[in-house]
């Protein structure tokens, strides 16, 4: 196949590269957004990145050139990963909120244009998140798949969605976005609900700081640098999660396994859901580190339960990776790399 990944340069981008390659023709765009970004908050990546050709194009402001890319390179799949991707980021100032939401929201447009334009027959994979499902909405619920639920025996509605950051309605406002542009041009997706990633490849990015670090890869940072793990609150916050290869093998099971032609497919990648306690006591129990419960930055329940429906990855075949088997290696990564590991206290809250 033919695929085109837009935003190859980020966490999940960087790893998707050599996965991709053996088996599909590659063209890659980035502009250069997460560097930037992690830079600013004064940051740097754990690990070094391999170095790649890239195509720099900004998918949000270079319409033209994105149109005429994906005319000469005639996609089957396009991988769209060009987002900016971090809550307490676009919580951080005015200015981050709106470049968020201008940046992945107006990205989205364009490629949807572009794709109706010139590449009507390709399928879209576009990285949502499980946060377009908030615990105080789907507290207590198992979270069907798909775009539409039936209520009251005849009622067909779109599954009630919401969000809990800027960050997060960026991705909403995506959701709907396709959602309308399948029903009304007949192009083809499909909306990976992704839950937090965790976990490390050769040779692709890593962070740990507030911003672009998500709570497993933060705590193995702070445990291999004797720092204590900032649970943020009671720690009973349930979510979804997802290690970076099975992210990996899900994008390729997804290219490889589309949806019919004019379908919107919304699923959940996720392959297990945890307390972030419950992480933190498993990081305690290998590593003896300290456990600190600090003052919740974030509007979010104290406690929270849900679970996923992953029907469509279990049945392409997706073969679970715990957390059990990743934090070894994960943790073997950041004590190798613990120079670069820089202070970890939250400082972005949301009220
Ligand atoms: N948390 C802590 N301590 C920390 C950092 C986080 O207790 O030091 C808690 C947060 O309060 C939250 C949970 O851990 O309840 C997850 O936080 P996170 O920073 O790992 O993840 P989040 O902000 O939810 O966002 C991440 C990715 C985002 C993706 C999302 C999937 O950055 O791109 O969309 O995971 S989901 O969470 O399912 O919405």
């Amino acid at each position: 196949m033919r695929i085109l990944v837009l935003g190859a340069d980020g966490y999940i981008g960087t790893a998707l590269t050599p996965h991709l390659q053996e088996r599909h023709e590659l063209e890659l765009i980035d502009n250069g957004l997460r560097e930037k970004n992690v830079n600013e908050v004064g940051s740097q990546s754990i690990t070094e990145k391999d170095k790649r050709n890239y195509i720099e194009l900004d998918v949000s402001t270079e319409y033209e050139r994105l149109k005429e890319i994906m005319k000469q390179f005639n996609p089957d799949t396009i991988v769209h990963l060009a987002e900016q991707p971090s809550a307490p980021y676009s919580m951080s100032s005015a200015e981050r909120s709106a470049e968020t939401q201008r940046n992945n929201v107006i990205g989205t447009l364009n490629v949807l244009w572009a794709m109706k334009e010139v590449s009507p027959d390709a399928h879209l994979i576009k990285l949502g998140t499980e946060g377009e499902y908030p615990d105080w909405l789907w507290n207590g619920k198992h979270i069907p798949e798909g775009n539409r639920m039936v209520v009251n025996g005849d009622w067909e509605i779109p599954t009630p969605r919401y969000a809990g950051s800027w960050y997060h309605f960026s991705k909403l406002h995506d959701s709907m976005n396709i959602d309308y542009a399948c029903k009304i041009w007949g192009l083809t997706a499909t909306d990976v609900n992704q839950g937090v990633v965790y976990g490390h490849r050769n040779g692709a990015r890593l962070d740990a700081d507030e911003y672009f670090g998500t709570v497993i890869n933060r705590f193995c940072a702070q445990a291999v640098t004797g720092q204590p793990l900032t649970i943020y609150g009671t720690g009973g916050q349930t979510r979804g999660f997802i290690n970076l290869q099975n992210s990996l093998e899900s994008i390729q099971l997804l290219a490889e396994n589309p949806p019919n032609k004019g379908d919107f497919r919304v699923i959940h990648q996720t392959t297990k859901e945890y307390s972030v306690k419950s992480i933190a006591e498993k990081i305690q129990k290998v590593t003896g580190c300290e456990i600190q419960h600090i003052e919740n930055p974030r509007a979010e329940m104290k406690e929270n339960n849900f679970t996923f429906d992953t029907s469509t990855l279990d049945n392409l075949g997706l073969r679970a990776i715990t957390l059990d088997d990743e934090l070894p290696r994960l943790l073997e990564v950041m004590e190798k790399n613990k120079e670069n590991i820089t202070s970890n206290n939250p400082t972005t809250t949301w009220n």
